[in-house]
């Protein structure tokens, strides 16, 4: 197959919110600095129903969504050096490049070399995509478009992983539980003894509960609006469950008065802005740190009075969790081998790519953490 287009099955987002359509897709062969990477698991995220509902100012259709997700390399492009056909991979929509100014920094996990196309839904080299229906042109996303039996990324958005590691559940590396771990060990640097407030107890909700509870939390306090999220959110460290839907005071308050004046590190994982200054206000005056983990949709703002960063709180927000992706999801493979984190715990479904839309459908019911498509 290497250098041929390689024709196979792809679910394709047509139109937002319109039902995604199994098709036959022709995947050209990578270009310079490219990998083709036959995906044999990808997961769903809320970031992919987020672009998929036309909300996303980043969103062009049609396009082939999916980031979270695990494959072996098929071929590579000239110039590639750090993988080759027959590695395990999984895709990294946080490319690293190591070179660019944002790589070198070593102030931040984004890189610059990629980010222009990725966000347009082509390659770099040419600005065209890879993806083709007899000779139309389907976008990338995130530079990962994992629903789809072959992928083209850049080679600065691959990480190689150990090859003994199941990729049926590590594909969830690739994007929800990093997150969530990273917020709280990279962002927030969140101390032994602090106590922890989590907005959201969906997957990235929970591995920041998983992060915290590591970091040794004293209290780590998981806010959901619903209860049934309570007894699966203990078995991630979650000591307390607080349901704003039982409240009839604004829940920074409510917190407050738990806390005896504030968390210490709050984390907003839903993507609405409401919550996100709810989480900024129940933190501790002098030093509270509320760092944004959720998506909000496109024309939303967030807001509060000034003086509550006057009075020492901190916003601050995180992508990927602040790893830098391919030196690292390396390591956060070989920390689930050996048993260090969680990551089958989050996995409540396994179906195939054809019964996608099912797994979409399952996004918005309470048990579902993560789905796992057979690709
Ligand atoms: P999810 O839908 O599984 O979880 C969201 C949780 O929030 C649910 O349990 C829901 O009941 C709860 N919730 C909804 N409204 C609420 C409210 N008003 N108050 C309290 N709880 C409420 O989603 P997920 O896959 O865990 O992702 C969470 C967010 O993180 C999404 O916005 C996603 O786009 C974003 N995300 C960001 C990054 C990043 O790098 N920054 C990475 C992954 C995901
Ligand atoms: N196109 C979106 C951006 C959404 C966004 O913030 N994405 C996160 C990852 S979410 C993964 O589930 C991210 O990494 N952002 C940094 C980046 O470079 O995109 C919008 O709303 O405009
Ligand atoms: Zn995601």
């Amino acid at each position: 197959t290497q250098g041929q287009v390689i024709t196979c099955k792809a679910a394709v987002a047509w139109e937002a919110n319109k039902p995604l359509v199994i098709e036959d897709v022709q995947v050209a062969p990578p270009q310079a600095g490219e990998v083709r990477v036959k995906i044999l698991f990808t997961a769903l995220c809320h970031t992919d129903a987020y672009t998929w509902s036309g909300k996303d100012p980043e969103g062009l259709f049609p396009c082939i969504l999916g980031h979270e997700a695990a494959g072996i390399v098929e071929s590579v492009g000239e110039g590639v050096t750090e993988v080759q056909p027959g590695d395990h991979v999984i895709p990294c929509y946080q490319a690293e490049c190591r070179e660019c100014k944002f790589c070198k920094s070593g102030k931040t996990n984004l890189c610059g070399k990629v980010r222009a196309a990725t966000g347009v839904g082509v390659m770099m080299n040419d600005k065209k995509s890879r993806f083709s229906i007899n000779g139309k042109p389907i976008y990338h996303f995130m530079g990962t478009s994992t629903f789809s039996q072959y992928t083209v990324v850049h080679d600065v958005s691959v990480a190689k992983i150990d090859p003994k590691a199941p990729l049926d559940k590590v594909c969830l590396l690739g994007c929800g539980v990093p997150t969530g771990l990273g917020a709280v060990w990279n962002t927030a640097k969140v101390e032994a003894g602090s106590i922890v407030a989590v907005f959201g107890l969906g997957t990235v909700g929970l591995a920041v509960a998983e992060g915290a509870k590591a970091a040794g939390a004293s209290r780590i306090i998981g806010i959901d609006i619903d209860s049934k999220k309570f007894d699966t959110a203990k078995n991630f460290g979650v000591t307390e469950f607080v349901n704003p839907k039982d409240h009839d005071r604004p829940i920074q308050q409510v917190l407050v008065d738990l806390t005896d004046g504030g968390v210490d590190y709050s984390f907003e994982c839903i993507g609405n802005v409401s919550v996100m200054r709810a989480a900024l206000e129940c933190c501790h005056k002098g030093w509270g740190t509320s760092v944004i983990v959720g998506v909000a949709a496109s024309g939303q703002e967030i807001s509060t009075r000034p003086f509550q960063l006057v009075t020492g709180r901190v916003w601050k927000g995180t992508a990927f969790g602040g790893f830098k992706s391919r030196s690292q999801v390396p390591w956060l493979v070989d920390k689930y081998m050996k048993k260090e984190i969680k990551v089958d715990e989050y996995i409540t479904h396994n179906l195939t790519l054809g019964e996608i839309n099912k797994a979409f459908d399952l996004m918005h019911e309470g048990g579902c953490l993560r789905c796992v498509l057979s690709v």
